[in-house]
């Protein structure tokens, strides 16, 4: 896929103000921006935000395209795993920033891929210019915390611990301190795909996407550098929902959108951090092929699905064809997250129109 620089973001996203996020968010109607203004314009005595920081990184959102190849090998064998944790901050959306907690300075996590029958080597590096402890809770791991006791890590320490993948289907993981949906909230969770030994059925594409809530003393657009707030955590009301970490992340005014063609096949590997949230995951544009609830990839799939739900701490697998060109909206239908709080990733078809499927000038 195409990375635009974020200078450029920067430039698109400004230009686009209002209009351009009605635009990106489709089915959506649009977001009541000029409200805001207004309201933000005739309360002078609040305290103002705190200055926006000078970003750690460039982008924090992970490319839905850069995970590992499906598994090519007909028996178990010894992989290792390797993850860093990192505070660090990088901006929402422009002019926003906040203070993130990643895997491997991205949101989700890498994307970690075995066969079932594995011996996964984990070792994970909580980065020494942290302030916080950290650790890793694996759903694919039997054994106390999925790995966390094994794995707390102070800054500038590396631990170590060895586990099986005894049962195959797609988990997400996530960072498991005492303080954890903090952890997990700022976004420090990913996905192990444990595939099959007879492994998955074969597309043309494979993409992955996650999808948190952050909960921040602000509101969604204001500018400057947004503290985690701990009240607005409790009540379950987060300031953005976003996938991949940043406001349209992946859309094609931001980072760009993976792509396909028509008449191929795409499989999406989904995780939901929350850590309080369901997502109601939807294609716009499109309809599920076939989804696997929870990642249950063992289990028989439902077939021709509108929205499923996926639970905070769980996944899904789902497929999809393209059969016309344009772009595939990927939304939490609980459409206020869409169009106030952040949420949305495209995938955009290409290819030749088909207008016996569809006729937008007949
Ligand atoms: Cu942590």
């Amino acid at each position: 896929m195409t990375t635009i620089p974020r200078s450029t973001r920067r430039r698109v996203l400004k230009a686009l103000g209002a209009a351009g996020t009605a635009a990106v968010a489709g089915c959506a109607s649009a977001p009541g921006s000029t409200e805001q203004e207004s309201a933000a314009s005739e309360t002078p005595t609040e305290p103002a935000m705190n200055q926006s920081q000078e970003p750690d990184v460039d982008r924090i959102a992970a490319d839905p395209t850069d995970i590992p190849e499906p598994i090519d090998r007909s028996s178990p064998k010894t992989v290792d795993v390797e993850l860093t944790t990192q505070e660090l901050v990088a901006e929402v959306e422009p002019g926003v920033t906040y203070t993130y907690m990643a895997f491997d300075e991205q949101i989700p996590g890498p994307m970690i891929r075995v066969r079932k029958g594995d011996t996964v080597n984990l070792t994970i590096t909580n980065d020494e210019s942290n302030s916080m402890p950290h650790n890793i809770d694996l759903h694919a791991v039997r054994g106390p915390g999925g790995g966390a006791e094994a794995s707390m890590v102070s800054p500038g320490e590396t631990a170590e611990f060895t586990f099986k993948a005894t049962y195959a289907g797609s988990y997400i993981y996530h960072c498991a301190v005492p303080n954890l949906d903090y952890h997990i909230s700022s976004g420090m969770f990913g996905m192990i795909m444990v595939e099959p030994p007879e492994g998955l059925p074969e597309v043309d594409h494979e993409f992955y996407f996650g999808q948190h809530e952050l909960y921040t003393t602000g509101e969604a657009g204001e500018e400057g550098h947004h503290d985690f707030s701990v009240d607005a955590m409790k009540a379950e009301d987060p300031t953005y929902v976003l996938t991949n970490g940043e406001k349209y992340a992946i859309t094609p005014d931001v980072y760009g959108a993976p792509s396909m063609e028509v008449g191929e096949t795409a499989r999406v590997f989904f995780a939901v951090g929350g850590p309080n949230l369901d997502s109601s995951f939807h294609p716009i544009g499109s309809v599920w092929d076939e989804v696997y609830p929870q990642g249950a990839t063992q289990s028989e799939p439902h077939r021709n699905v509108q929205t499923t739900p996926v639970k905070p701490g769980s996944t899904v697998v789902a497929t999809l064809h393209a059969e016309v060109p344009g772009p595939i909206k990927l939304v939490d239908h609980a459409l206020t997250r869409v169009a106030r709080k952040g949420n949305m990733a495209v995938i955009m078809r290409e290819g030749e129109e088909n207008p016996e499927v569809f006729d937008p000038e007949p």
